[in-house]
């Protein structure tokens, strides 16, 4: 690896109270007696951000005059969470920030606490973006992530009655401390209008869009530091504002009010982050978002390579690199295309060659629902050379095609770029894998049903192109910082250079049976639980049970990811239990933590079933001493911070084939907790990882998924077979958990019934309950999971994100590392 270890802090416990205190006064106009932790904590993130923007600085200086090629992260999504912990970490100053604080009377926790996490993401795929900036920071690689500055993040959930709340979430309302706004390079971008065909004086046939609308983006830089502090990359997100060019007419005229109507559609644009996981809107406003980040980094870059190397094209590709995170960047393959050809007068084949050699995608999902398809008409009207080009694109792949398989209409018709349905669709899958040189999946299995399922064709035509890079996650934010306990307990054993090389990790795992480091670990283990119980206490009232076994799900709600599958066995250990009151079992926790899409009713139906039948079990004296549910509202990566370091127990449920890798399966396994799940994304090569002794894995496999879909999946099979699935699902028609309102949660019932169960619960029912017998079983024996705990630490070394990151530099990227000089 060529990640920098942390240095000594760069300020002393003296310098840094100082330059606090100095913010307090000058920056913030207040004083110590005066300042509430809000100050305070805008006073410290003011402290540290001075280094930041030192190390940013000189980072830029070394890219610049090393002419380094970068790779520029294309992402509609970064969930970055809260920064000032994770820069004070990069920087090796917690502690000295920590007793800074102490010393001026202020709790470090407190401040932390106020500050508001940057939620500009839905779940898995912004999360991934975040932790992979930060892995390239880390390893000193020169790269710039590009998105959008959400007004509005991902809403905030309240819990009224059981049911979900959606608030606005104002992440920046009183300011933000990280961000610095640079109207130096502001950028224009065209939307509607016409395109015209002309001759040029060389007779080709030129075109010019003259669009019918024109907005700025104005980019703000959030500071992105690596561990170590040496590299300083910037992550440049978008916000709209209006041109100011149109309407002058109107605002003369005495019309006011009216030119003002303009600025506020122009700042629409990057008003609110769309909350949908995994499905695709088709809205208007969703595009023209895409299309405004995407047009305005494509000019941020070339303003950028100009400067170095002026009009000549030749070495674009050797200097830039850009991925597209799934789809949703994917109009910027057009719209290269337009500048080179039309801005750049490059011919077709030469701008083709640049563009394909300039991208690189990766796919997230197979869910049919979230692979994006725009209509033909909406791209007309708001894009319409991009739509002209795409057809030109289209037109000569299909000459490809058919020199492949020649007269194979069918297999034309399944590559096209355009889908000829009912209505027109640009299907941008297709479009990212024709215009991109590589084409990776997430994790093997995905990457392996990529190539088989959804991209076969291509995969025969271009065998080099698809690809796999398993994800990761950052073991800086991912356990160093949230898990401090453990992480100071790991550095006792073996050093403190696992955060930059997590493969030494394996070297806990000859200390696995050794009985004092298994009291050790598992005291650290159980103080988490005390904390989060405390979290518990104070975001539901509910007091829990902390000698439970801890079994924690947490991810966006989803059918294909099973929570009701979790709430049915729960319902069946109620069940056992009110038949049998000895019925043996060790009590346990289930804690929940999900965010539906605001227009999924399903699963906004079973976040308020998980929640009716919490109440119910909660406060039933005849089994809440064994078992207890717990909904936390508002998950989010502040929040998950608090849970991962406390479970016992991780739940990775979804039905094989669906989830594409998972990302909180890795994080909570690196923080010692056991999975249970399925065969499925990233849990197969945990699984590899830990060893079967160490993971309990139940369900179908994708192959037998794939066959009983294909005989016929009848759930009503399983409901009239097994009486314990009847009698649950019966259950959740009556009134006994919404007294007096029968029916009240019926739906999750007729999901798994006349709704054909299409995520095979009741087909894995009973396989999942009896894995969850293996979990109590193995829970009893204190000694035996103590070990499978601290195995599951010690082998998740391939998950962090720097691996991921070394995969995609060496797979895709062809980066250099650039050494910054201090
Ligand atoms: O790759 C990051 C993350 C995976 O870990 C999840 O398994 C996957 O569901 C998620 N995919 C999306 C798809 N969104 N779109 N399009 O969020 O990506």
């Amino acid at each position: 690896s060529t990640a920098a270890a942390p240095e000594t802090p760069k300020l002393d416990k003296g310098e840094l109270k100082a330059a606090i205190v100095r913010h307090l006064h000058c920056t913030l106009g207040t004083d110590e007696n005066k300042a509430n932790n809000h100050a305070w904590w805008k006073a410290t993130c003011a402290a540290i951000q001075e280094l930041v923007l030192e190390g940013l600085r000189k980072t830029q200086k070394s890219h610049y005059f090393n002419d380094t090629r970068a790779v520029h992260y294309f992402s509609a999504e970064f969930l970055m969470g809260r920064l000032l912990s994770n820069n004070m970490h990069n920087l090796n100053l917690f502690e000295t920030a920590n007793d800074a604080l102490t010393e001026l009377g202020i709790s470090l926790t407190d401040v932390l606490e106020e500050e508001p996490d940057m939620a500009l993401g839905n779940g898995g795929l912004g999360r991934l973006a975040a932790c992979f900036i930060d892995s390239l920071a880390t390893m000193e690689m020169p790269a710039i992530g590009y998105g959008i500055h959400y007004e509005h993040g991902l809403f905030r959930q309240e819990i009224k009655n059981g049911a979900q709340i959606e608030r606005p979430d104002s992440w920046r309302d009183y300011g933000n401390p990280w961000e610095i706004c640079r109207p130096e390079s502001i950028q224009e971008v065209s939307l509607y209008g016409y395109v015209e065909t002309k001759y040029g004086d060389n007779g080709r046939i030129q075109k010019e869009w003259h669009p019918g609308s024109i907005v700025k983006g104005v980019p703000w830089d959030i500071p992105v530091v690596g561990y170590g502090g040496k590299t300083v990359n910037v992550l440049r997100l978008w916000q709209s504002q209006s041109s100011g060019y149109f309407n002058w007419d109107v605002f003369n005229a005495g019309g006011y009010v009216d030119a003002q109507v303009e600025n506020v559609q122009a700042e629409t644009i990057s008003k609110v982050l769309y909350p949908n996981d995994e499905t695709e809107a088709g809205k208007e406003l969703r595009l023209i978002q895409q299309y405004f980040f995407c047009a305005c980094s494509l000019k941020d870059i070339i303003r950028r390579y100009k400067r170095a190397h002026g009009d000549d094209w030749s070495r674009f590709t050797d200097q830039v690199v850009i991925q597209l995170n799934d789809t949703h960047p994917a109009i910027a393959i057009p719209e290269l295309m337009r500048i080179l050809v039309d801005r750049a007068e490059l011919d077709w084949d030469k701008a083709w060659q640049i563009c394909t050699k300039t991208f690189a995608y990766t796919n997230h999902t197979l869910l049919p629902e979230a692979l994006e398809k725009w209509p033909a008409r909406m791209l007309e009207k708001i894009l319409p050379r991009h739509l002209e080009i795409i057809y030109e694109i289209n037109h000569r792949f299909m000459a490809e095609v058919e020199k492949k398989w020649p007269g194979d209409n069918a297999i034309k018709s399944k590559l096209s770029i355009i889908e000829e349905s009912s209505e027109k669709m640009v299907r941008m899958g297709n479009l990212s894998v024709i215009g991109s040189f590589r084409v990776n999946g997430v994790a093997e299995i995905h990457s392996m049903l990529v190539k088989k399922n959804l991209f076969p064709e291509f995969d025969q035509l271009w065998p080099e192109k698809l690809t796999n890079v398993t994800n990761g996650i950052t073991p800086r934010r991912w356990l160093k910082a949230c898990n401090p306990a453990l992480s100071a307990l790991i550095d006792k054993k073996i050093g403190d250079q696992w955060p930059l090389n997590l493969s030494q990790l394996t070297e806990l795992a000859v200390y696995a049976d050794n009985k004092t480091f298994q009291k050790q670990f598992m005291k650290v283990k159980q103080d988490n639980k005390v904390a989060l119980a405390q979290t518990i206490k104070e975001l539901t009232g509910l007091t829990v049970n902390t000698d439970a076994i801890f079994d924690i799900q947490i991810k966006r709600l989803h059918e294909y990811k099973r929570q009701h599958l979790n709430l049915l066995h729960i319902l069946a250990l109620y069940r056992r239990l009110l038949e049998n009151p000895s019925y043996d079992m060790h009590p346990r926790v289930f804690i929940f933590g999900a965010k539906a899409a605001p227009g999924y009713t399903l699963a906004k139906d079973i976040i308020f079933a998980i929640n009716k039948v919490a109440e119910k079990i909660n406060n039933d004296p005849r089994v809440n001493t064994k078992l207890q549910v717990v909904f936390l509202p508002n998950y989010r990566v502040s929040l998950a911070e608090k849970m991962i370091p406390a479970a016992d127990v991780s739940e990775q449920i979804s039905t094989a084939g669906k989830e594409a890798s998972g990302t909180g399966n890795m994080k909570l396994a690196l923080n010692g907790a056991v999975t249970v799940g399925t065969l499925d994304g990233a849990n197969i090569e945990i699984a590899e990882e830990v060893g079967d002794d160490n993971i309990f894995i139940f369900g179908l496999t994708v192959d037998e998924v794939a066959e009983l879909k294909r005989k016929g999946y009848s759930p009503d099979d399983y409901y009239y077979k097994n009486a314990e699935i009847k009698a649950i699902l019966d259950w959740l028609e009556t009134d006994y958990f919404t007294p007096g309102k029968p029916g009240a949660l019926a739906s999750v019932k007729h999901s798994l019934l006349s709704g054909g169960d299409p995520y095979l619960c009741l087909a894995d029912f009973d396989s999942y309950s009896a894995a969850q017998e293996q979990v109590d079983a193995a829970y009893r024996d204190k000694t035996r999971w103590a070990k499978m705990a601290i195995m599951n630490t010690a082998m998740m070394g391939k998950f962090t994100s720097d691996r991921s990151i070394k995969d995609y530099v060496d797979r895709v990227w062809n980066l250099t590392a650039c050494i910054v000089e201090n």
